[in-house]
């Protein structure tokens, strides 16, 4: 059986805890009122992180002329991501935590310096009802940009499902190529035995302008292998399942092998404990604005990491009637929050042509609006938001 998470003191509230999230889940996560021993004290502004720790990786795509073998290139990043994203709490921290819930306009901001070069990370909460979370990834030198948003619908029977609603769009500028990633569903196992932790659901697809289709299953306990986070993936011209040109198997937590499908010879693979993530680099404290999460969250995480939870709720109620009397300053003044570095966007053709060559749509009604990054909004915030933080592009 696995360890459980909960301290012995805690057994009572944490049973309790989950008989009444079953009764009354209403399908929004934050809403959620868990024990103090599963709050994280991270936002899920700082999640977009996740999306680029082996920058040279994120970039590889870009330095390769073959646009089948850049399809692969951009797949091998897309796996190297999983690990970071889904199972790096339960790792560090014993099981997954509840992350703290972003406010309207709370930034996270920051920048990875290594041989990819500078690689720039701007993340917004950009929608308070539903929470919806945007994020731009950029590397000028290599000309390699993603951008995306996700909120999430949960449900809560005998465990918790989580769909994630949005997208993730990677750019290559050089060959003017663009590629669409859906977002995995997931699952939170171990919720009676509280250690709760992650597990994907179903599979995710990646669909390139350039008419290729990648196709991630994830079995959980590998039918073959039995071990946990197992996967399997193949890469096919769009619409020629049958007939894959690449396969790949592994597990996204330790070590993967990319296939010649025709040869089975191998021609990329990965492991994780081979390979060190690029740590971000973020402001000091003191420079940060006061919308950005570390500086804004940083009362309320320094009570919960002490565990005095009338402090942690007081400064959480500071953040909120601060929003609150924002949000009453905007109605009287019949206007919304002027998001900092995304605007909505009723112009996302390109997106819905790729949307549907893997059968998915865009749910905009979901997401409180189809999110861009705008470099005109971002060359106007580089003044407040410092200089060389940003990722500023070419065009608007
Ligand atoms: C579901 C989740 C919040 C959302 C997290 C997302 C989907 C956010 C976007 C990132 O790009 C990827 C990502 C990774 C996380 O695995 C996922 C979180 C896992 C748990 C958390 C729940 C809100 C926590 C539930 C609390 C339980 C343990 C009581």
């Amino acid at each position: 059986a696995e360890a459980s998470a909960v301290p012995p003191q805690a057994k009572g509230s944490w049973m309790s805890f989950v008989k009444k999230s079953l009764a009354s889940f209403n399908g929004d996560l934050s809403s959620m009122t868990a024990p103090p021993f599963i709050l994280s004290t991270t936002s899920l502004t700082e999640y977009s992180s996740y999306w680029a720790e082996h920058p040279p990786v994120f970039v590889a795509p870009a330095g390769e002329q073959d646009a089948q073998k850049r399809a692969m290139l951009v797949l091998k990043w897309f796996l190297t991501t999983l690990k970071q994203q889904y199972s790096s709490r339960s790792e560090k921290l014993g099981s997954e935590k509840k992350p703290l819930n972003p406010f309207l306009g709370e930034l996270f901001l920051g920048k990875w310096q290594d041989d990819a070069g500078e690689t720039t990370l701007v993340s917004e909460q950009v929608s308070h009802h539903p929470p919806v979370t945007a994020y731009c990834i950029n590397n000028n030198a290599h000309g390699v940009r993603l951008q995306g948003y996700n909120a999430q619908k949960a449900s809560f029977k005998t465990r918790i499902d989580v769909r994630q609603v949005g997208h993730a769009l990677l750019r290559l500028d050089k060959f003017d190529e663009e590629y669409l990633i859906t977002l995995p569903s997931l699952h939170i196992e171990g919720l009676l035995t509280g250690s709760p932790y992650v597990e994907l659901n179903h599979h995710t697809l990646i669909q390139s302008s350039s008419g290729f289709t990648a196709k991630i299953d994830y079995s959980g306990k590998g039918w073959l292998s039995g071990k946990k986070n197992s996967f399997t993936a193949a890469i096919y011209r769009n619409g020629q399942e049958k007939s894959p040109i690449y396969t790949v198997d592994g597990q996204w937590t330790s070590d993967f092998v990319i296939r010649d499908a025709k040869s089975k010879t191998t021609v990329s693979s990965w492991s994780h404990k081979a390979e060190k993530t690029t740590p971000l680099t973020v402001a000091p404290l003191s420079e940060q604005d006061d919308l950005e999460t570390r500086r804004a969250w940083g009362k309320t995480a320094a009570a919960l990491q002490k565990g005095d939870m009338n402090l942690a709720s007081q400064e959480k109620t500071i953040i909120e009637e601060r929003q609150r009397a924002q949000r009453k300053r905007e109605a009287v003044e019949t206007r919304e929050w002027d998001r900092i570095f995304f605007r909505r966007t009723e112009n996302y053709d390109r997106l819905k042509a790729l949307a549907m060559k893997i059968g998915e749509g865009v749910e905009a009604d979901k997401t409180n609006g189809v999110w861009e990054y705008s470099d005109a909004k971002a060359q106007k915030a580089v003044k407040p938001y410092r200089e060389g933080v940003m990722p500023v592009g070419k065009s608007a």
